[in-house]
């Protein structure tokens, strides 16, 4: 009997340590993965670097007004930033080697802010790109007047280097500013197209 109790409690416990741990434990592998993709982006900070590395500035700082148009994609009032998009990074979304890097003007300084990854939809898209857990945005056509509108696309953002209180993810950050550039560019928000 004794040993039927023992059994029962222990039993009880590996219970409670699974229902409380499970969800830091499904968390875990995406921190690691974005603590290991910061420390990897942290050289580009000198937005030099990023250029040597074939990073190349965009110039516009795209920001937009919260605009809620049908069948267009929903950014909150926010900015994104200058984006420096590197065209030598092709392939499936590789979550250690984005193709665009986002900075924010502030002052006369590049302050780096985010990574993006764009994916172009192409006919042999079978399905919606993820990373983190997270699936990608879009299709959408290409932002004007920057990216013309048949670069059709999914795109991801992630939030490195600046707090977004809309969270991590969130394609806008309110929390950014375009007010610094001499090329701030208010964007209309992009139409959406159907995927595959
Ligand atoms: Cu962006």
């Amino acid at each position: 009997m004794k040993r039927f109790f023992v059994g029962l409690i222990s039993g009880l416990l590996v219970s409670v340590f699974f229902v409380v741990a499970t969800p830091v434990i499904a968390q875990e592998p995406y921190k690691a993965q974005i603590d290991a993709l910061r420390k990897a982006m942290e050289k580009y900070k000198d937005y030099r670097v990023a250029v040597r590395d074939l990073y190349l500035s965009t110039v516009g700082c795209v920001h937009y007004a919260g605009e809620k148009i049908a069948g267009h994609m929903e950014y909150a009032k926010g900015a994104m930033g200058v984006h420096f998009v590197n065209l030598t990074v092709r392939g499936a979304p590789d979550p250690m080697k984005p193709n665009v890097l986002i900075y924010e003007p502030v002052g006369n300084k590049l302050v780096l802010v985010a990574a993006e990854w764009l994916v172009p939809l192409t006919p042999e898209t079978k399905e919606r790109p993820s990373l983190f857990g997270q699936p990608f945005q879009g299709p959408m056509e290409g932002h004007e007047p920057l990216i013309p509108t048949q670069f059709v696309h999914y795109d991801l953002h992630a939030w490195l280097f600046k707090d977004n209180p809309l969270g991590m993810f969130a394609p806008t950050n309110p929390n950014v500013s375009c007010k610094s550039s001499s090329f701030s560019l208010l964007e209309k928000p992009t139409k959406i197209v159907p995927g595959p």
